[in-house]
């Protein structure tokens, strides 16, 4: 028997590639009402309805933003080729529509925690390309300093807690977010963001129990594109239905490929994590790469599954479908869009790339407590200390041994 799913497994099965979505043929509008592609399933909670008001803006504003993210995140692809970013690498193409609906229901006062498939949700956060393509790249000018790379993108000014690279630890984090945004009563909501190979994970359970023990404003979304590494969500998970997955915290499934179902569903979290406490999301997403620059990504699924979903699930070819189709756009206009985001990449990676490497003595800071941890001993201790590293500059901004 074999241990992988053939391409007409149950990913393509839902979603069909016909697009029965217009409340109106054609035209100019203001204002637009669209159903989603497919309807939400709940568990324990009303299911948001399928109708989304929305506006020829806003989808522009969608199909914009997500042609930037991708656009992003294939040049990361090119710069890791060319040595230029190192390390570890995850990157978001195929999961935008997550990003961009979550942040078109929230404001910059509610926070988001995620793992380490970051760059998009920092961008919809409010971070410049420059601060991402730096930060990819080692560089000062990153929204770490260049000291954290890919998997630890920030911005706390904007309420995005990171970045984390220990699977599901963001999570517990984002309910004690959670816990001082009730404390303190601000009418804020957390966004929990993690994956389907975390949701196997013990403290996600520990973390669901708490935060419904104590009706905390949190949402947990379970970004499900359907692989953990190159393990296939039924290899590792019992029970794949993430969304039910809390017992007694009420949960809602959602095509992830839909921005504007995102937009709907997290919409309706928020209202209802305010008044109840805690919800699950699970978001039905896919993505194009491997798991990180160094996973190929095509030995554990096949090309057709992978081509599959392209066709029919993109989810920024579905809102170009919704564009021409309401006739706010023509094939052309959407083209130049394309070719301006393409031009912002490329504008911010030659600035990336004119950006210094950190300063060795910021080698400690942010680490230690200035003046501790400044030491390194080598083996043979009778000597004293060797290989001193200084913690501060000296006024004069040189290094010098102690
Ligand atoms: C505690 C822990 N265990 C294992 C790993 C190695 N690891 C990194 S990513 C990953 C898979 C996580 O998959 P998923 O949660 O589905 O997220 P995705 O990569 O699909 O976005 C694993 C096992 C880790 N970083 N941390
Ligand atoms: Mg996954």
């Amino acid at each position: 028997m074999s241990l992988y799913r053939t391409p007409s497994s149950s990913i393509l099965k839902p979603f069909s590639s016909s697009y029965p979505l217009f409340s109106s043929a054609a035209g100019h509008y203001s204002d637009l009402t669209i159903e989603t592609s497919v309807p939400f399933t709940a568990h324990k909670c009303e299911t948001p309805s399928r109708s989304v008001h929305t506006s020829p803006n806003e989808l522009l504003a969608f199909f914009r933003q997500m042609a930037l993210m991708r656009r992003m995140e294939i040049a990361a692809d090119s710069l890791y080729k060319a040595k230029l970013i190192r390390g570890f690498c995850h990157l978001y193409d195929g999961q935008e529509a997550v990003a961009v609906g979550m942040e078109a229901a929230i404001t910059k006062k509610d926070a988001i925690i995620t793992a380490y498939r970051d760059h998009c949700t920092f961008l919809r956060r409010g971070g410049t390309l420059l601060e991402a393509l730096a930060e990819l790249m080692g560089r000062q000018a990153g929204c770490s300093k260049g000291k954290g790379g890919s998997m630890h993108f920030y911005k706390k000014d904007a309420g995005f807690y990171g970045g984390h690279g220990i699977v599901g630890a963001q999570v517990p984090l984002g309910c004690g977010l959670a816990f001082a945004q009730k404390y303190s009563k601000d009418g804020t909501v957390t966004f929990v963001l993690y994956g389907d190979g975390a949701a196997n994970q013990g403290q996600l359970f520990e973390a669901l129990n708490i935060s419904a023990l104590w009706d905390l404003p949190v949402i947990f979304v379970c970004e499900n594109n359907h692989y953990g590494m190159g393990t296939a969500e039924w290899r590792a998970a019992k029970s794949p239905a993430y969304y039910k997955r809390g017992d007694y915290v009420p949960g809602i499934k959602v095509d992830g490929m839909d921005a504007l179902a995102v937009k709907q569903a997290c919409k309706f979290a928020k209202e209802h994590a305010l008044k109840n406490g805690p919800i699950i999301l699970e978001m039905d997403t896919y993505r194009y790469h491997g798991h990180s620059m160094s996973d190929p990504g095509s030995t554990y699924r096949t090309r057709d599954e992978i081509t599959g979903i392209r066709q029919e699930r993109d989810p920024i070819d579905r809102i170009r479908k919704l564009l021409l189709s309401h006739e706010i756009a023509t094939e052309k206009d959407l083209k130049d869009i394309e070719k301006e985001m393409r031009k912002e990449v490329d504008e911010a990676i030659a600035q990336a790339k004119e950006s210094p490497m950190p300063d060795p003595t910021e080698l400690f800071s942010n680490v230690y407590v200035n003046g501790f941890g400044a030491e390194a001993f080598g083996a043979d201790q009778t000597r004293g200390g060797l290989n001193i590293i200084p913690l501060e500059p000296k006024p004069d901004g040189k290094n010098s041994e102690k």
